[in-house]
C-alpha cells in the first residue's frame, strides 16, 4: 500500500539527514517549508554550523492554487525528476542536481538554489543578468535538439515520447492557455476594468482561428521533450549562473512553445514596467535591456541549433538543401504564436504573473495589462507571417507607442 502524505517538517529533515555526504552528523538541521507556486510543497533543509543544504519538492495530490477540488497526478513528480536528469546529461550545469527520487512520496531531492534568485522577482527588482541569454539559448538548442528526431535515434525517441505522456498537465495548458482566456469560462481571472477586453477576446473569431491552429500543434506535435512551463518562476538566477527548475509540465510537444515561454515572460515584464521603472528615461533603458535580452535569446538559439544540427544531426532526410531555413522559420513562428498565447493567459486567465499583478496602482495595472494584451494578441495575429526576430522586437516597440499616443 502507498505510504504517500503531504510531509511535515520533521519528516523531511528526517528524510534529508538519510542523504548520504551532504550533512554532518550530529549537527542541527532547520527546515521550512517555502513553496509559493502554484502546485507543490518545497521543503528548504539546512544546516547553520555548516552551511549545508537541500531541496526536497513534494508534488500535492491536487492543484495547490485552485485546491482539493482539482485533482491532480502524483506522476509528474515522476516526469520532473526523469526530466531533471535528461536535461542534466543535454546541458551540463543548467539544472539543479537531483540526488534522490521517492516515487511512494512523490518527492524528488535537489540541490539546493538559495543562492540564486527567481528570475521574476529578479527582474521586478531590475536585476541584470549578462549570461542568462547565452544560458538559456544553450539550454532550449540542446534540449530541444537532442530529443528531436534530428538529434536523437527516432525508434529510442518514441520511447521516450511514451515515457513522457503527461496527460493532467498537458490538459491543464490546453485549458488555460489555449481555450479559457478565448471563452467566458469558469477558471478565468481578471480586474473588473479589464472585462471588455476579456470579451473583445471571447468575440474575436479571427484570433480563435489562430489559437485553433497553435493549440492543435501542442496537442499533436511531438517535435522535442519541453520543459513545458518556461516561464521566469521556473528560472534560478545570478548574474553569473542560470538554472531552469521545474520540469512537471515536460511531454513531447512543439519546440517553440519553450522558447515562447522564456520571450513571453520577459515581454510580460517589458509590460510592468509601465511601474517597476522609476520614470520614462529608466523605462526606455529597461525595455531596451529586456527587447535585447529577447533578440539574443533568439539569435543564440538559432544559431546554436543550426550548430547542433550540422555537427550531430542523425537524419540523412534533414540534409535537403532548404529543409534548415524551412524547418527554422517555421520554428519562429511558433515561438511568436506561443508565446502571444502566453502573455495573453497571465492576464485574463487563471494564473497570472507578479510583473504585473503586484502593481499597486489600478490605473497603471490597467496600462501594463492592455499592453500586454495587445502584445500578446499581435503576435498570436501575426505568428504565420513572422519572418525575423525584429518583427517581434518591432510589436512590443509599438505596442508601447500606441499606448502613448
Ligand atoms: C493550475 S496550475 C497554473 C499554472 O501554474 C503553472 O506554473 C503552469 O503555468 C500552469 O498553467
Ligand atoms: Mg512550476
Amino acid at each position: 500500500m502507498s505510504h504517500y502524505h503531504p510531509l511535515t517538517e520533521a519528516e523531511a529533515i528526517e528524510i534529508a539527514r538519510s542523504v548520504p555526504n551532504v550533512f554532518e552528523d550530529g549537527k542541527e538541521l532547520q527546515c521550512r517549508e517555502i513553496g509559493d507556486g502554484n502546485l507543490n510543497l518545497v521543503f528548504h533543509v539546512s544546516q547553520p554550523q555548516t552551511g549545508a543544504s537541500l531541496i526536497l519538492k513534494q508534488a500535492l495530490p491536487y492543484a495547490k492554487v485552485v485546491g482539493e477540488s482539482w485533482p491532480l497526478t502524483l506522476d509528474r513528480s515522476r516526469i520532473e525528476s526523469e526530466a531533471l536528469i535528461i536535461q542534466a546529461k543535454l546541458a551540463p550545469g543548467l539544472v539543479p542536481v537531483v540526488y534522490r527520487y521517492d516515487p511512494e512520496l512523490a518527492l524528488t531531492v535537489m540541490e539546493d538554489l538559495s543562492d540564486h534568485v527567481i528570475m521574476r522577482k529578479g527582474l521586478i527588482e531590475g536585476g541584470v543578468y549578462p549570461k542568462f541569454a547565452e544560458d538559456i539559448s544553450e539550454f532550449l538548442a540542446r534540449t530541444l535538439f537532442f530529443t528531436s528526431d534530428l538529434g536523437m535515434n527516432q525508434q529510442e525517441k518514441k520511447q521516450l515520447v511514451k515515457s513522457f505522456v503527461n496527460p493532467e498537465l498537458c490538459k491543464i495548458t490546453e485549458d488555460l492557455i489555449f481555450d479559457d482566456p478565448y471563452t467566458n469560462s469558469p477558471n478565468n481571472s481578471f480586474d473588473e476594468h479589464l472585462r471588455p477586453d476579456a470579451e473583445a477576446l471571447w468575440n474575436d473569431t479571427a484570433l480563435h482561428l489562430e489559437v485553433a491552429r497553435l493549440r492543435e500543434k501542442f496537442l499533436t506535435h511531438a517535435q522535442a521533450l519541453l520543459h513545458g512551463d518556461l516561464h521566469t518562476g521556473s528560472i534560478f538566477i545570478t548574474p553569473e549562473s542560470t538554472k531552469v527548475i521545474d520540469p512537471e509540465f515536460a511531454y513531447y510537444g512543439p519546440m517553440g512553445f519553450d522558447i515562447g515561454a522564456v520571450i513571453a515572460n520577459l515581454l510580460l515584464n517589458y509590460a510592468g514596467q509601465e511601474h517597476w521603472s522609476a520614470d520614462e528615461a529608466a523605462r526606455g533603458a529597461r525595455r531596451t535591456y529586456l527587447l535585447d535580452t529577447v533578440r539574443d535569446v533568439w539569435t543564440g538559439f538559432e544559431s546554436k541549433f543550426r550548430k547542433l544540427w550540422l555537427e550531430s544531426g542523425v537524419d540523412r532526410m534533414a540534409r535537403t538543401p532548404g529543409y534548415m531555413d524551412d524547418y527554422m522559420k517555421r520554428l519562429l513562428q511558433d515561438t511568436f504564436g506561443f508565446a502571444g498565447c502566453k502573455m495573453v493567459r497571465r492576464v485574463v486567465g487563471l494564473a497570472h504573473v507578479a510583473d504585473i499583478d503586484k502593481i499597486p496602482d489600478d490605473r497603471v495595472r490597467q496600462k501594463a495589462q492592455r499592453l500586454a494584451l495587445a502584445i500578446g494578441a499581435s503576435l498570436i495575429r501575426r505568428n504565420r507571417s513572422a519572418g525575423s526576430i525584429q518583427d517581434l522586437i518591432d510589436i512590443a516597440d509599438s505596442a508601447v507607442k500606441a499606448a502613448k499616443d
